[in-house]
């Protein structure tokens, strides 16, 4: 499938989908390739998918090499695809968005320079979300949740009260994050969250496919859908 044939929003870009967020890094996929651990992810049936590498790891030529196999997986899937922090990487490797934390680029700016992109803002605050959906965020991060070893600069935990917040006061697509595993993820559902993101508990999983269908398990006792 084509992601072109996805559900698309009137401005033509895809639907941010409830579900499970994907995001990729190598430093905790035990030992394999970005990209096979995409094709894993993809196959196992995740719903959006970011690539995150920083600078210090890789060079960005590296990366984009990543990307552009990485879109190759996800299109024939028709997954969407996210680049985290580079408008560069995404813009070259035809990605569907970009995602950016508080210290990035603007998305302001983002919006004026690729208005096709979907862009997505990390926020850790009720003043953070309201910013980045009025600079034209297509979605936000929310988090984090719980503490993680995994963001090597992430904030203290902001709490579940932020996530009931966002999910009450905002009708506006948000991912929950942050230390999310399968045993306190019925709590961030039950809280309102649609789509959640587990990085280490997906990509440092033995068995991703497993893994998926676990957490789909959980899920679908949280919602009507079953998604
Ligand atoms: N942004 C906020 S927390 C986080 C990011 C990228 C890391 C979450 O990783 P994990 O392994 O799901 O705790
Ligand atoms: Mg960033």
């Amino acid at each position: 499938m084509n992601p072109s044939d996805k559900q698309k929003s009137r401005k033509g870009k895809p639907v941010f989908p409830a579900g499970i967020y994907g995001i990729l890094g190598e430093k905790f996929s035990l030992g394999r390739t970005n990209a096979e651990t995409a094709r894993q992810m993809v196959s196992g049936g995740i719903d959006i998918l970011q690539y995150r590498e920083k600078s210090h790891l890789k060079s960005r030529k590296i990366m984009l090499e990543e990307c552009l196999e990485i879109r190759r997986i996800t299109r024939d899937a028709g997954v969407i695809f996210i680049v985290n922090d580079f408008l560069d990487i995404a813009l070259m490797a035809e990605a569907d968005g970009v995602h950016v934390g508080q210290d990035d680029l603007p998305v302001k700016k983002i919006r004026e320079l690729a208005p096709h992109l979907m862009v997505g803002c990390s926020t850790h605050s009720p003043e953070q979300a309201a910013k980045a959906i009025s600079d034209g965020a297509d979605y936000i991060g929310v988090g984090p949740l719980f503490g993680t070893q995994t963001k090597e600069d992430a904030c203290d935990p902001v709490g579940i009260e932020y996530l009931e917040y966002v999910a009450k006061t905002h009708d506006f697509p948000f991912v929950a994050i942050g230390g999310i595993k399968r045993h306190n993820l019925g709590e961030v559902l039950s809280r309102g969250a649609t789509t959640v993101c587990l990085i280490t508990e997906i990509i440092g999983a033995e068995d991703i496919h497993r893994q998926i269908k676990e957490i789909r398990k959980v899920m679908a006792t949280w919602s009507p859908s079953g998604s």
